[in-house]
């Protein structure tokens, strides 16, 4: 079976919606499919500033909300970062491959730096991806799960696997992005030319899952749309209408086109109105099971402990091949 490996910030609490159709869904089905690894990113959160006894429950939070969104302990290894210490060892590894002026070249971290000025901006979110190269390499992933935002971080894994290898022998697998088209790039229900984010997004842009189903299903009835009255699958000049068909049509399985054949002739606010119904069913299951898991604690850290152990088995064989590659002498 192929790997995958992905990783996901237990930063704001509740995963959104971008989160869930750009990433998590595609979790899911890898199970079935791959040798799966997900992890919750800890060592990435820390980035930016974080609260410590916050930081603790998101940690727990995030996990449940995996298990919610339907990974299976016993059919994909669930973890937590911190508890696979290989990422920080394998991470200063690459970050000796890296060129400054490579990760320089992140976008991701050009914007967030932007968006915290540069007194605030700290040498971990400069070498992030890095760390990401590291999360990804020592799990020999073939395949990660990833919206569009992260393309280029896998691209950078792929140089740097290379590189390494290139210098000292083949060690590790190159990965491939593994990005759905359709949903690769959810947009702001309020602004659809920006990706729904936890840090860009207002509170009316970001529909978060654990938030109320009747919270959620307003902020679709308040979408921004357009001016005009065709209900069509646009990006360039309808992409609030595209992104609520895009929406509608992952989580009811439809087609788009099959959407656009039900709404010939309706208007914006029937297509809202239809869509805030399906997600308020959608979200109020899932923000249920996820209270279920957070309910027992003890359940939930034997998983992350499980997980971790069968990480490590993993990252431990790959991290003690890259060392006897580089030249480290064996600790006796
Ligand atoms: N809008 C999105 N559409 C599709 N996929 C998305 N992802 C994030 N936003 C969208 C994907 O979700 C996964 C986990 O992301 P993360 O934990 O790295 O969180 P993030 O990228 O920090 O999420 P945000 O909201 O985008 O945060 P900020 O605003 O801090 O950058 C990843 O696979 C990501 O691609």
């Amino acid at each position: 079976r192929p790997r995958a490996l992905s990783g996901i910030q237990p930063t704001a609490g509740s995963f959104h919606l971008g989160n869930y159709l750009g990433a998590i869904r595609q979790y899911v089905a890898l199970q079935e499919s791959h040798d799966a690894f997900y992890m919750v990113v800890d060592l990435h959160a820390i980035t930016v500033p974080q609260d410590p006894a916050t930081l603790r429950e998101n940690t727990r939070v995030a996990a449940a909300q995996l298990l919610a969104a339907g990974l299976d302990p016993d059919r994909c290894t669930l973890f937590v970062q911190s508890h696979v210490p290989e990422h920080a060892q394998l991470g200063w590894v690459m970050n000796c491959l890296t060129g400054f002026g490579e990760a320089s070249r992140m976008t991701q971290f050009k914007d967030k730096s932007a968006r915290h000025g540069a007194d605030r901006t700290t040498v971990g979110l400069f070498t992030y991806p890095v760390l990401q190269v590291a999360d990804i390499l020592l799990y020999q992933a073939n395949h990660v799960p990833v919206g569009e935002d992260q393309r280029q971080h896998v691209e950078l894994t792929r140089d740097l696997a290379e590189r390494f290898n290139g210098r000292f022998g083949d060690t590790f697998a190159i990965p491939d992005a593994y990005i759905v088209k359709e949903t690769g790039k959810i947009y702001d229900l309020q602004d659809p030319t920006i990706k729904m984010s936890k840090s860009a997004s207002t509170p009316k842009g970001i529909i978060n899952l654990l938030d109320e189903p009747k919270v959620s299903a307003k902020k679709i009835k308040s979408a921004v749309t357009d001016t005009g009255t065709e209900i069509r699958f646009d990006e360039e000049n309808k992409p609030g209408v595209s992104n609520l068909l895009t929406i509608y049509a992952t989580l009811t399985g439809t087609t788009i086109a099959e959407l656009e054949a039900k709404y010939q002739g309706k208007g914006y606010g029937a297509l809202k109105t239809d869509l805030a119904e399906v997600m308020a069913e959608w979200v109020a299951p899932f923000r249920d099971r996820t209270r279920e898991y957070l309910d027992d604690p003890a359940m939930l850290d034997k998983v992350l402990a499980q997980g971790a152990e069968k990480a490590r088995a993993v990252a431990g064989e790959t991290l003690a091949l890259a060392y006897d590659k580089i030249g480290f002498l064996p600790a006796k």
